[in-house]
């Protein structure tokens, strides 16, 4: 069986954990901390999670797990059928995975972590994260869903990562970026947050943060 390394706390774990758990493919989740130690490397060639383990062996971005996902198991049809809807669902992840997480990640360290951040690199985010937030919005339809009406495997990624980009602005700047420029995504994450797979991510997320604070 498919083996989901990582843990719960990480976004892109909870992605492809989302999209497993959404169509109904059978996987055990292996506990899995990102490392720089040899062994990790071996599965996992930057250290990072979330990496899978197959039969043929370990795959590690959540992007190239989903699109392997979708190659071998093809009747759940994880991407639309259509292709032009399907490019515009990927295109939507780029945008979410690449030009928000990505650009709003270089802030963790400080928002999350009790780290620091230099000024320099607050300023050179501040204004990259402006312009990505306005691309996005410019494609995101939140109708209710980031491509339209329908739930896609956009949503998966929106559903882990769009929390991370205005929580992050928010405790950085003083300002949720998302929020200021009129998306909402707190309502967007409770409407995807009804379905049972993104329960289930929600729910094993919380019961891991309250684990580390107990131990
Ligand atoms: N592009 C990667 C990003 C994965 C990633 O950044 N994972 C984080 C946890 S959410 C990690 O392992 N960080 C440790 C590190 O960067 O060394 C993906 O989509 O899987």
């Amino acid at each position: 069986m498919i083996k989901l390394c990582g843990f719960a706390l990480s976004n892109y774990y909870n992605k492809v954990k989302f999209v497993l758990l959404e169509h109904g493919i059978p996987f055990e989740e292996v506990s899995v901390m990102p490392s720089q130690d040899e062994l990790m490397l071996e599965h996992s060639p930057l250290g990072k999670v979330p990496y899978l383990q197959t039969e043929n062996g370990d795959l590690c971005e959540s992007q190239c797990i989903v699109e392997y996902l979708a190659a071998r198991y093809p009747d759940k049809a994880i991407f639309s059928a259509d292709p032009w809807e399907a490019a515009k669902e990927r295109e939507m992840i780029m945008f979410v995975d690449v030009h928000l997480e990505l650009t709003v990640r270089n802030l963790y360290k400080e928002a999350f972590f009790g780290g620091t951040v230099t000024d320099a690199t607050k300023g050179r985010i501040e204004k990259l994260l402006a312009h990505h937030v306005a691309g996005f919005k410019r494609i995101a339809k939140f109708a209710p869903y980031l491509c339209g009406e329908r739930f896609s495997v956009a949503d998966a990624a929106g559903y882990v990562s769009l929390p991370l980009v205005g929580m992050a602005s928010q405790a950085i700047y003083g300002r949720d970026f998302l929020l200021d420029a009129g998306i909402d995504w707190k309502s967007y994450v409770k409407t995807v947050g009804e379905r049972p797979a993104a329960q289930r991510v929600t729910d094993d997320r919380k019961a891991y943060v309250a684990s580390t604070r107990t131990a």
